[in-house]
């Protein structure tokens, strides 16, 4: 099946103006970074370990690999589920991909089979990138496991030195002559229109929808937040959170770092530690994190002896950044807050680094593109007067008109105009900055990994004993929420925590979506009208926790 199927356009009106206003230049994602490449060919691109490429080894290894996939009969518009940790291979994989029209997705290390195979069922995904093991985890017998189950599925590709010879090898170094693999792949290059990869949401209701971003968008993407960060050929950048994350992909992230000339570092994890060393073993410029690593640099800076006066700004954004933090962050790192309030689907906010104290502190930021338009609205869908909170919907160049083959889902996220409902509440700032006060969408933002209540609750379901689920979000100092779930056992029962959450494992459900917390509680609180009582359990989960219950 095409990948184009089920994939929303814009009305062509609006596609035309954006090309028009040379917000879409025509260009994919491949050809934007070869003409990069070809402007600084013997800059350093990409560092991974002690693997350093220059543009020009960069460029060619892309289509020495492009080359490659396309010998085993993958092409444009066939799908492959990327599931690597941070290094090079990542990197190399997702340029060769968009060289070709081969469509990622983004999914993340931590997605066990259930998600993995809820990709496949979307997608009919003919390929599946795995490392052989990570972080204690058979992912090529994962990898196996699916491809016995999943007919659309003929290739696994894996990533690692320890990958067995027969296995098709995602190598740092590819073999052969660059030449010739330019040229092989030059008639599959994608339309600039295409879908060019598919990123994981973060903010619905039940299994996770995907995303597709155009070449033409997620280049705009790229583009406006590397110029509102700065980014330029000095940057070094630390990509210290998971690179399937579109913070880190794109916003400015890896794709943002290449186009602009400046060198991505890659770490396999945001732990002080790691990271630290190799900001001062690579003179780090620019780095983004989620609230919960922030909080812990600025704390682990007070004791380690590392050099980071490299350092220029810290883009931090995912969830929310309390401005007592921020305050904090500037001079515990020696560096510039700049909080990101962006989404998968799209808008990306930022403040300026030239802003004022209360801005950079206090604001989540404003859209990077002048074309991005937004609109704060009651639950009628009317305006709010100035400084009202209400939810925020959005449209743009670079925002999605649709999840990727969701057509009911789509009725209730879309406005019949277009507009994207997000889910978050929000008030305009005076400085005409958005601060995010909230949300309606019932996820848990578990230390910026967005995570559906009811797809917990679901997995909760399936297990003998449950007769009622619901997961909320509890308080929690470092990651800001977890995961707590409240069960009502089936009479005569009495399912453990314990049990309950190894029956979760075995379901094959992420390790980042189990359960913090279970309580098993007797009878679940009902509103008025019957439905569970998530505000009263929200509160009960805080004051457990021991917090302040904020209404
Ligand atoms: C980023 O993207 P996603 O897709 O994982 O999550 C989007 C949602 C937003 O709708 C909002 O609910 C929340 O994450 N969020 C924030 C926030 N940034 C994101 N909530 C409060 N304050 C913030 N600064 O999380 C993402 C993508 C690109 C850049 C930055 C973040």
């Amino acid at each position: 099946m095409d990948v184009r199927t089920g994939f929303t356009p814009w009305p062509d009106e609006v596609a035309r103006r954006y090309r028009e206003r040379g917000l879409w230049r025509g260009r994919t994602l491949g050809t934007e970074f070869r003409e990069r490449a070809e402007r600084t060919p013997d800059r350093v691109a990409l560092i991974d370990g002690d693997e350093r490429r220059t543009y020009r080894n960069l460029d060619d290894t892309a289509d020495l690999l492009a080359a490659r996939l396309l010998g085993r009969g993958l092409g444009r518009g066939d799908v492959v589920v990327v599931q690597l940790p941070n290094t090079a291979e990542f990197v190399i994989l997702t340029l060769a991909c968009l060289r070709i029209g081969v469509v990622p997705v983004m999914a993340l290390t931590q997605h066990r089979q259930a998600d993995i195979r809820h990709l496949f069922d979307i997608t009919d995904a003919r390929a599946y990138a795995v490392p052989t093991r990570y972080r204690d985890f058979d992912h090529l017998a994962m990898a196996d496991e699916i491809a016995a189950r999943t007919p659309s599925l003929r290739h696994v590709l894996v990533a690692g030195e320890a990958t067995p010879p027969d296995r098709f090898r995602l190598a740092i170094r590819e073999d052969g002559d660059p030449t010739t693999a330019r040229s092989s792949i030059r008639p599959h290059t994608p339309a600039p229109d295409d879908p060019a990869l598919l990123l994981l949401s973060g903010g619905t209701t039940g299994r996770p929808k995907l995303i597709a971003r155009t070449h033409d968008d997620y280049a705009l993407n790229a583009r406006a937040t590397a110029d509102v960060c700065g980014i330029t050929e000095n940057t070094v950048y630390l990509i210290a959170l998971p690179a399937a994350h579109n913070f880190a992909l794109a916003c400015p992230g890896i794709l943002g770092v290449l186009f602009a000339g400046g060198t991505v570092v890659m770490s396999d994890s945001p732990a002080p530690d790691r990271a630290f060393a190799l900001i001062e073993r690579h003179a780090v410029t620019d780095t983004a994190v989620v609230p919960a690593v922030a909080h812990r640099w600025a704390e682990a800076a007070r004791t380690t002896g590392y050099d980071l006066s490299s350092l220029r700004a810290l883009a931090v954004g995912g969830s929310r950044l309390a401005p007592e933090l921020a305050r904090r962050v500037e001079p515990a790192l020696g560096v510039r807050v700049q909080q990101g309030f962006g989404m998968a689907e799209g808008l990306i906010n930022y403040t300026r680094l030239d802003d004022p104290d209360t801005v950079r502190h206090g604001t989540q930021g404003r859209p990077v593109c002048p074309d991005d338009e937004i609109r704060i609205v009651d639950p009628s869908d009317r305006d709010v007067p100035d400084g009202h909170t209400g939810e925020l919907l959005t449209r743009g160049p670079y925002t999605i008109r649709g999840y990727y083959r969701a057509p009911e889902h789509n009725a209730r996220a879309f406005t019949a105009d277009g507009w994207y409902r997000t889910g978050d509440i929000v008030r305009l700032h005076p400085s005409g900055n958005l601060v995010v006060e909230g949300r309606v969408k019932d996820i848990i933002n578990r230390g910026g990994e967005k995570i559906s209540a009811e797809e917990i609750e679901n997995f909760a379901y399936g297990h003998p004993a449950v007769s009622d689920a619901a997961a909320v979000p509890s308080p929690d100092p470092v990651l800001g929420e977890v995961i707590c779930l409240y069960i009502v056992a089936k009479p005569d029962t009495e399912p453990s925590p314990e049990a309950l959450r190894e029956h979760m494992t075995r379901a094959g459900m992420a390790v980042h979506k189990l359960p913090d917390v279970i309580h098993v509680i007797t009878r679940m609180p009902t509103t008025n009208v019957g439905k569970i009582d998530k505000a009263a359990l929200r509160t009960d989960a805080a004051r457990r926790q021991g917090h302040a219950i904020h209404p």
